[in-house]
């Protein structure tokens, strides 16, 4: 085997996929993650969020007003929460996945890229009217406009722990092409309802069985939508990419979150995960005697012996 073929052994994406990407600003990619590596996963979003099941016959919720596709409403966002999360690693390393930063790669064309957002989502059926407006997400990943050098923009990869259908609030969006014909080549926030309409009959489904993922930019336009099987239930983790360095994205400042369950991450993931986060790598100039003691008091349960390592060989 070659060093490429070594290196590419756990991509999980096809050439055509990066082509949907460039094209599209957005891909769905079937079976990403296998039902063993979604089982626990499952089981963590059962524990941060079963007791909220609103209950097998609360029927779906209608909210909107005649005529109109969706809205925003805060019950949307009650069952939502930024990683760290409070159950087992399974969930916690899930979007530090080795796969989803070699696609984060590949479709931003960078060396290093950086995890700046990842989210977990439950969703229930009658929990919330789910239908949402068109619009772009950018609005909070940037304070300007998403960058025409795919280099600077970011990729916002949607993972689907369970099955999602239509009636399970699949995500619907716009193609880059299609929304251009449409908006010619604008990105409101919030498009009119004029233009509501006119997207509308363009929308595609992000409909795909649990394991799936669905891939997105900042500036394509997609809409939630809302659940109305029986007892349904929809759990999904976002992880956002860009590259490492590019500070006009930005979502999470990490340590901001300093009172949750960093010791999980740092107990569970490899030097390579941990990178994405901007912990520096092993041999990095940032690791002294003392900055890797100071570290290790912080989490005593983190495995720094390659950090050790690679210390002593620069000695
Ligand atoms: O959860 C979804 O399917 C999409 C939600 C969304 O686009 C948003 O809240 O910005
Ligand atoms: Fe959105």
């Amino acid at each position: 085997m070659s060093v490429t073929a070594l290196a590419n052994a756990d991509r999980r994406f096809t050439d055509d996929d990066i082509a949907a990407w460039n094209r599209d600003g957005a891909v769905l990619i079937r079976n990403f993650f296998t039902a063993d590596e979604l089982a626990p996963v499952v089981k963590d979003f059962e524990t941060l969020y079963a007791d909220k099941a609103p209950g097998a016959d609360t029927q779906a919720r209608n909210n909107k007003k005649d005529g109109a596709i969706g809205q925003f409403e805060i019950e949307q966002f009650a069952h939502f929460d930024d990683m760290p999360f409070k159950c087992s690693p399974a969930l916690n390393l899930l979007g530090m996945h080795p796969a989803l930063a070699e696609l984060a790669r590949a479709a931003l064309q960078v060396e290093d890229v950086h995890l700046y957002q990842s989210h977990s989502w439950a969703k229930y059926t009658g929990g919330a009217d789910y239908d949402q407006t068109f619009h772009c997400d950018f609005k909070n990943h940037t304070l300007i406009a998403p960058s025409d050098d795919v280099r600077e923009r970011t990729i916002n990869i949607m993972i689907y722990a369970t099955d999602v259908t239509d009636a399970h609030g699949a995500i619907h969006y716009v193609t880059q092409p299609d929304g251009d014909t449409v908006m010619d080549g604008r990105r409101p926030q919030f498009p009119e309802d004029t233009d509501q309409a006119k997207l509308k009959p363009l929308e595609k489904s992000g409909a795909a069985p649990a394991g799936s993922i669905f891939a997105y930019g900042i500036d394509v336009f997609h809409r939630g939508t809302n659940l109305t099987a029986p007892g349904g239930r929809r759990f999904t983790l976002t992880a956002s990419f860009k590259r490492a360095g590019n500070e006009m994205i930005g979502w999470s400042a990490w340590p901001f979150h300093f009172m949750k369950p960093w010791d999980t991450i740092f107990d569970n993931a490899t030097p390579e995960q941990l990178a994405l986060i901007g912990i520096p790598k092993p041999g990095d100039p940032f690791w002294t005697p003392r900055t890797l003691e100071r570290t290790r008091e912080r989490y005593p349960g983190w495995n720094a012996d390659a950090y050790a390592m690679a210390l002593k060989a620069a000695e």
